[in-house]
């Protein structure tokens, strides 16, 4: 966890207004016209796995387009080598509702804290920025879907490959703050939240999600202006966004402009229908098993991921070879990042790279030399300091959440 000094205010009137009025959002308006503009296609590696590459998107480098409205836009794998943090412009984006406000003024935008509350508040972003502590908390953000495409049996939602995820450096204030300056009542029992996308019929449930008031007041959950030394793209959230170190990016939300103080468990549809995962371990079931008992789903587990070669890559016997790539602990730090190169018979440990706190991606580096040639099956798993390790064998369950397993990769040696 780092913690910096205040620097001049992101959020002078000036300088938001600026960028408000520079996102260039009619890219993202007219979407749907975007074949005028020229994409390369990409094939991600799993059946119907053909995407197009996109630079339409306001704010946004090449994506790779999942859909478009409302947008999700997955990160091309070969950004996570590039360093731990994802540059925002590189950064995935994943909405439910197609409604989402293509300009906000800050000067407008009200955050409101009411609910079980002894003060309601309505906060500007300049009293967000001015009245708090700033705090920075580098955490990965992942989509509980991350990696669906990959589930057998396939199952039905977006299929991404793995990159529905990144890791930046938050910066903005703790939740516990903002709480506190309302002053939670006795009794309360979650805190729920909610961003300015709505659905386009008015009975689709807009999205809101919660977390107990405990957990909401830990200190480290935080309402981010910034991500990695900028303000945060529109399409991750512009203004402020919840950042829940630890827990999946369904409780992430975006625009969040409201925070209502519950006495009694939220089971909006959000909470008790679209996000929940049977409660085995790992999320993990066989297609066929009934009555399972399911949860709303809360914790991510630990991930690794070779980023310096890809599957099919050929390599050459004898020269050195420095394998390289990315790990995550999920809810804690990551303890060790196991490399095999001949099939999971034997181990190594590989280094690990600058710790800019538990709940960010972690590099990880390896040098090797094939003695003898042929196909090799390369593998890394991550155990974190809980001592939770990555699976031999994926799980499943209905709804594509929670992907893990020990990730592989087959290379050839000439
Ligand atoms: N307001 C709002 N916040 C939201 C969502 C949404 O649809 N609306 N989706 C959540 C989900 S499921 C994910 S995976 C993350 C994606 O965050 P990103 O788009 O910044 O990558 O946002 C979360 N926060
Ligand atoms: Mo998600």
């Amino acid at each position: 966890m780092k913690q910096s000094t205040p620097n001049a205010t992101p959020f002078s009137r000036r300088n938001f207004l600026t960028r408000a009025g520079a996102l260039g959002l009619s890219g993202f308006l007219a979407i749907t016209s975007r074949s005028v503009r020229a994409s390369e296609l990409i094939e991600l590696p799993f059946a119907n796995g053909r995407r197009e590459l996109v630079s339409n998107f306001p704010q946004k480098g090449p994506m790779i387009l999942q859909r478009s409205r409302p947008p999700l836009l997955e990160t091309p794998f070969e950004v996570f080598d590039q360093g731990v943090f994802t540059p925002n412009e590189s950064f995935y984006v994943r909405w439910h509702l197609p409604n989402i406000p293509t300009t906000i003024d800050p000067a407008e935008f009200r955050l409101k804290v009411r609910g079980g509350v002894r003060q309601p508040l309505s906060l500007t972003l300049q009293e967000l920025v001015r009245d708090f502590p700033p705090f920075e908390i580098a955490a990965v953000n992942q989509c509980s879907g991350n990696s669906r495409g990959f589930f057998s049996p396939r199952v039905t939602g977006a299929q991404w490959d793995n990159g529905a995820m990144g890791n930046a450096l938050w910066r903005g204030v703790r939740l516990k703050d903002v709480l506190d300056r309302a002053g939670v009542a006795s009794g309360a029992l979650q805190a729920r939240f909610r961003g300015l996308d709505t659905g386009v019929l008015p009975q689709t449930p807009t999205l809101m999600k919660s977390l107990a008031i405990d957990h909401a007041r830990d200190g480290e959950v935080m309402i981010a202006y910034e991500m990695n030394g900028k303000p945060l793209p529109l399409l991750n959230g512009f203004p402020i966004r919840l950042v829940v170190p630890g827990w999946y990016a369904t409780y992430w939300v975006k625009m969040l402009a409201d925070i209502e103080v519950l006495d009694k468990a939220d089971d909006n549809y959000w909470m008790s229908k679209a996000y929940v995962i049977p409660d085995t371990p790992g999320a993990n079931v066989t297609p066929d098993q009934k009555d399972v008992k399911m949860v709303p789903i809360n914790r991510m587990v630990p991930r690794s991921f070779f980023t310096s070669l890809r599957d099919g890559a050929h390599v050459r016997r004898a020269q050195p070879l420095q394998l390289r790539g990315i790990a995550f602990g999920g809810d804690t730090g990551i303890a060790k990042v196991l490399v095999s190169t001949d099939a999971g018979h034997n181990w190594q440990a590989a280094r690990l790279g600058t710790d800019h706190g538990k709940y960010g991606f972690r590099q990880w580096e390896l040098p090797v030399r094939f003695v003898s040639t042929g196909p090799k099956t390369l593998l890394v798993k991550a155990i974190n300091t809980a001592g939770l390790a990555q699976p031999d064998h994926p799980n499943w369950n209905a709804s594509g959440f929670m992907r893990n397993v020990i990730e592989a990769v087959a290379v050839q040696v000439s």
